[in-house]
């Protein structure tokens, strides 16, 4: 048997199982999607693309419909910890919801501090409930970086004065797969730069389960919702890079996908904001793009209904959804060269110095990238 065929036989078998379960909240999905004026034609246009994304073969499509609409069956349990929130309003923040913020929707959602109505006590009292009536089976997604010095007392929350520390261990060991949304999440993101006072750190570093991390500072709702959509699929982690994040969303680096890329290969670069280079839509690498040191799927995926992403609004690449980014990419402004950045680890330096022999880029970065890429899916 094919390696797709078992997958699609693990899949069909979840979502028997999953259909088994009465669901919390009743509206099916096919109401939400008519109440927001989604058709069943854009909501078939949108399992093609999320198939697509999370790079399975398009007769996955049906299935990804199904998990769609079964997605009310797994509890979803989302903590905020040391962060702006920028990701949830990543999800949410829409004047007209995509169909990804529907789905979100949809997803058994039991507890998110911004998005529901409790509060103080209440609110304390269903988180408890949330993780005892569903422990073992629940997702857990987690926004913002985990404080540790002083035993975690540089985050405490709710009324109980709990530290972030003992609520994520806490929650962690019931949940069935855990999920770092965002580089605050995943690596620390902007609470660890140095000198990183309150030793603010990736929840997989305080923690002792497999965590997916989704880099990105906000990540986009396109790679949030995939992750979910996958587990609620195949009750299982997608395949996984060394920083374990998912190869679907941040196998490829920006710089490979950007449509400024011909012009990097023809050495037609803005020399500063605001020339004519910048006008003609110029490669950034010289005002500082780190497209090429960093993995996510920005320019294929974008923002906001598919809009735009930072080099197509002028800007270049910060780096976002790299470890440490925050101090190993600065200045976000000025490109690197061949400065030697260790938190990087020799991939990124070695795509460094390619960059300054332009040609052998493309071929150094693949290579160096498939040494390196581990794959933990059936972990
Ligand atoms: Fe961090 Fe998310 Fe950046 Fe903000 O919470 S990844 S600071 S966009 O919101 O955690
Ligand atoms: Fe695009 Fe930046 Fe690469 Fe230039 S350096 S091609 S702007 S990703
Ligand atoms: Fe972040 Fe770079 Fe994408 S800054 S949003 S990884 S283009």
């Amino acid at each position: 048997m094919g390696q797709y065929d078992a997958l699609y036989n693990r899949g069909e078998k979840r979502i028997a199982e999953l259909q088994k379960i009465t669901p919390v909240k009743s509206t099916p999905l096919q109401q939400k999607l008519e109440q927001h004026g989604i058709s069943r034609r854009d909501f078939m246009t949108w399992t093609a693309k999320v198939t697509t994304m999370l790079s399975l073969p398009l007769s996955f499509s049906p299935l990804v419909a199904q998990a769609a609409e079964i997605a009310d069956r797994v509890p979803l349990i989302w903590l905020h910890m040391a962060e702006c929130t920028g990701c949830s309003e990543s999800l949410i923040r829409a004047d007209t919801p995509s169909i990804d913020a529907v789905i979100f929707d949809h997803i058994s959602l039991e507890y998110h501090e911004t998005l529901m109505a409790a509060s103080g006590w209440q609110a304390e009292e269903n988180l408890e409930h949330a993780l005892e009536a569903y422990k073992g089976g629940y997702v857990l997604a987690v926004e913002g970086a985990i404080p540790t010095a002083n035993n975690g007392h540089f985050l405490t929350v709710g009324c109980k004065g709990h530290t972030g520390l003992d609520i994520i261990h806490h929650a962690a060991e019931g949940a069935a797969a855990i999920v770092s949304v965002g580089t605050c999440a995943a690596f620390g993101g902007v609470q660890a730069a140095s000198p990183n006072p309150t030793e603010a750190k990736g929840v997989g570093e305080v923690i002792h389960k497999p965590v997916v991390n989704l880099g990105g500072c906000p990540p986009s709702e396109k790679n949030i919702v995939g992750t979910l959509m996958y587990f609620i699929m195949f009750g299982k982690l997608p395949a996984l890079d060394m920083y374990n994040r998912p190869k679907w969303a941040y196998g490829a680096r920006v710089h490979d996908n950007c449509e400024r890329r011909g012009r990097f290969d023809a050495g037609e670069f803005v020399e500063k904001f605001g020339d004519q280079g910048a006008k003609d839509g110029y490669c950034l690498y010289k005002v500082g793009c780190k497209g090429p040191y960093t993995y996510n799927n920005c320019p294929t995926e974008r923002f906001n209904h598919h809009t735009s992403w930072p080099v197509l609004a002028g800007h270049g690449c910060i780096g976002c959804s790299e470890p440490n980014f925050w101090d190993a990419m600065a200045d976000f402004e000025k490109p690197l060269g061949r400065r030697d950045i260790h938190s990087l680890d020799m991939t990124a330096d070695m795509i460094g110095t390619a960059i300054l022999g332009v040609t052998a880029v493309g071929i150094g970065a693949h290579a160096v990238a498939g040494v390196f890429a581990k794959d933990v899916e059936d972990k």
